[in-house]
């Protein structure tokens, strides 16, 4: 249905966040579609501030060992106050946008029939518009095969136009042969001073930065010249643009200038080929749809044929426009297919897109939830291949994240905190403990590569990349378990970024907390199943078993809830946006409600508590807590809740959440994660799996009446289409090999595949 996978607009973009998206995971493009001016916001995933750097802080363990005492003592203030002042390290480096490439075209009179798209099935960007009786048109697609942004123009009557670069990075632009070309440079450092981030360019080789050679092509009936360092273009009807970028970074343990990688002559080589504009379409389109098509979504309904947004303002009054939440379900898709793919790095805070040279939170990786959240849809909506660039920040981290254990902790194993950047920094950053000192990231980050096993069943993958770094991040936690009263727990604890008044003033810091020790529970159970599955490490697998039987309980409050910290102290904010005490019930499957029914009511309480407002990504999080609760009615509160229209572009901590004009997700600023968590969220009402239970339309709202749902993945390497009538499963088929029990309209059958 085309109202389920197109996005259109009847004018251009003012705002960056109506400007539309294009991608291959490294490069990023985001579309004004001006008449006169087009203007194309630039990215490459690998410009970052930076280089490797040594940032463990001097004499950390002694600290964290004065920290844990006084913690243990009940001292919580002091514990706080001894890890702001002598354990946390440095802040994480940046994100920065590459430029836009800016486009005037000499064009007369009033445009009609005006319409800028963004089709989903095609991953194409585009503008349509007559002046007069003449038409004009542009195309924009991204290719992963050719890593190329490609643009076409036709231009009703002949047109001149110039284009040029402009860029917040120290850079220079030039024309030669046909190419508008950039040369650029990142800043070498990116520090926080006062609160307020300082980026520093450095002329001495071994403080520079990462480098890099942007440049377009162009293929035109028109006479190219240049003027200055603009490209000028006369007496075009049509016009082919191809662009590309290439960097120094060599790898986050390579110097980006002193052992850079060559960049220059390999942008003009990836260009050199660039020459059938047909063919480079035809590629782009069978790579992008070999994944995108695996899953296709319908659900009964209304499916309005508006303007995206003011199809957004309409759906606050007509909540029956169920094509909407497909169209934004599939755009999600879409995002990851166009931000993560192997070779690539992964999604940070705005995916490749972001614009601004001081992004919020350095649009980073905070994996405190956000990071992890870009990779829930992954491997449930059959998009497998794209795990591959998180898989291998993980297997970096845990090269870094080992000098971190011994450098902050004098612990075995690795460990990471709450942000990591391109050089995968894995100490604390510096600030309020409630965010920076937190160890739960890398227990969290292995959960992905469990799932990874889960999905796939590939034993390879489990023996040689997931195994390993599991046990090394066990370790960690193992080395500094504490013990008091016959309890073992990681002491002290924050929980993700929120606070308890104790002794009358807010604190962060309490002796252990619900969710690292979740955290433990459930990286400490994988690797005890994957030791069985692979036949190795029996005595680890014991010695984990037996630290996991001496752990705390789930412990509940005076209103049932599922206490965040080790008491039942009074909260300052209670309705925080992250929900961290709940990570058993989701990501994790610890908590179930079928399994543990006591439990799960006390998350039901906790969630009515902390209210259904939020930002963004919070929103999209409690879509799935309730999928998981088996309540579809209150996911698609959630759900309608992160379509509210927001065009506010400011932090907005609270309760700001909902979705800009071109659909990207708000937490106020933009954030990608809420776009994931909103797929991960419907994903997991329609299909849910674990232990070979698998589990179909467990949370299915009364206003879905029928529908289905086509190639989703369970675990077990199992492919799952679904047709439902009123409610009802009316068929289902399995692809996969295995015997599972299959749970549908609340019965339960045993299938052997
Ligand atoms: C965490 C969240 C914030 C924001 C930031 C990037 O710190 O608490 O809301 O998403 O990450």
């Amino acid at each position: 249905m085309k109202n389920d996978s197109r996005l259109y607009y009847t004018s251009p973009a003012k705002a960056w966040t109506q400007a539309l998206p294009v991608g291959n995971g490294h490069l990023g493009a985001m579309i004004y579609g001006g008449v006169k001016r087009e203007i194309i916001s630039l990215n490459h995933d690998e410009l970052w501030t930076g280089k490797p750097k040594d940032t463990v802080r001097k004499g950390a363990p002694k600290s964290f060992e004065k920290a844990r005492k006084l913690a243990l003592a009940g001292k919580f203030h002091e514990a706080q106050k001894e890890i702001e002042t002598n354990f946390e390290s440095t802040w994480s480096q940046a994100y920065l946008p590459l430029g836009d490439l800016v486009i005037d075209f000499e064009i007369k009179g009033r445009a009609a029939a005006y319409e800028r798209y963004l089709d989903l099935e095609k991953a194409e960007a585009g503008v349509k518009f007559k002046i007069g009786d003449k038409a004009y048109s542009r195309e924009c697609f991204a290719s992963y095969p050719d890593n190329l942004i490609c643009l076409r123009f036709k231009f009703g009557k002949k047109t001149d136009f110039t284009l040029g670069f402009t860029s917040p990075l120290r850079s220079n632009s030039f024309v030669r042969d046909n190419l508008l070309i950039i040369d650029g440079e990142c800043h070498g450092e990116n520090v926080i001073d006062n609160r307020c981030p300082v980026k520093t360019y450095f002329d001495d080789a071994k403080n520079r930065g990462i480098h890099f050679r942007g440049a377009v092509k162009v293929i035109t009936d028109g006479e190219t010249d240049d003027i200055e360092n603009r490209m000028t273009v006369k007496g075009a009807s049509y016009a082919y643009l191809f662009f590309s970028c290439v960097t120094s970074f060599n790898g986050f343990e390579k110097h980006p200038y002193l052992e850079g990688k060559e960049y220059k002559k390999a942008c003009l080589d990836i260009l050199g080929k660039a020459d059938d504009y047909e063919e480079i379409r035809k590629r782009a389109l069978e790579d992008y749809k070999s994944i995108y098509d695996r899953v296709k979504l319908k659900i009964s309904g209304k499916s309005k044929d508006l303007p995206t947004d003011r199809r957004l303002v309409a759906f606050k009054k007509d909540r029956d426009d169920t094509g909407l939440i497909t169209l934004v379900y599939n755009y999600g898709r879409y995002l990851a297919i166009s931000s993560s793919r192997p070779g690539t790095q992964p999604g940070n805070l705005q995916g490749i897109w972001s614009n601004r040279l001081d992004a919020p939170w350095n649009a980073n990786y905070t994996v405190n939830i956000n990071t992890e959240m870009n990779y829930w849809p992954v491997l449930a909506a059959n998009m497998t291949e794209l795990d591959e660039p998180l898989v291998k920040m993980i297997k970096e981290l845990s090269v870094t994240g080992a000098k971190a254990a011994a450098g902050q902790y004098g612990a075995k194993g690795w460990v990471s905190h709450h942000n990591v950047d391109l050089w995968r920094l894995a100490t604390p950053v510096n600030g309020s403990s409630c965010w920076a000192f937190w160890h739960g990231s890398s227990g969290w980050l292995c959960r992905h590569l469990y799932e990874h096993y889960e999905y796939t069943l590939d034993k390879e993958f489990l023996k040689n990349t997931a195994y390993p770094i599991m046990k090394g991040a066990a370790e960690f936690y193992l080395d500094i378990m504490t013990e008091q009263d016959s309890k073992k727990f990681l002491c002290p604890g924050t929980s993700p970024e929120n606070d308890f008044e104790y002794e009358g003033k807010d604190c962060c810091v309490g002796k252990y907390t619900t969710m690292s020790m979740s955290i433990c529970r459930d990286l400490f159970g994988n690797l005890i199943k994957a030791s069985k599955i692979l036949r190795i490490d029996e005595d680890f697998a014991t010695k984990l078993k037996e630290t996991m039987d001496a752990f705390p309980d789930f412990a509940t409050g005076s209103e049932g809830q599922l206490l965040e910290f080790d008491g039942d102290y009074p909260e300052t904010e209670i309705h925080h946006r992250h929900c961290s005490h709940l990570y058993a019930l989701h990501p994790a499957n610890i908590i179930t409600p079928d399994g543990t029914p006591g439990l799960a009511k006390a998350c039901i309480k906790t969630l009515e508590r902390r209210g259904d407002a939020g930002t963004g990504w919070s929103l999209g999080w409690k879509i799935n807590f309730w999928a998981r609760l088996f309540d579809g009615n209150h996911a698609l509160k959630l759900i309608e809740m992160q379509l509210r229209p927001v065009k506010s572009v400011g932090i907005n901590y609270g309760r700001g959440g909902g979705t800009y004009e071109n659909l990207f997700d708000a937490h106020p600023p933009f954030q990608i994660d809420g776009n994931f968590g909103f797929v991960s969220g419907i994903t997991e009402m329609l299909l849910q799996s674990r232990d070979g239970r698998i589990y179909l339309l467990p949370a299915l709202p009364g206003k879905w009446k029928s529908g289905s749902v086509k190639g989703l993945k369970a675990k077990g390497n199992v492919t799952v289409d679904i047709e439902w009538k009123n409610g009802k499963v009316t068929n289902y088929s399995l692809s996969g090999k295995g015997k599972f029990t299959v749970i549908a309209n609340g019965k339960e059958e045993t299938v052997k595949l």
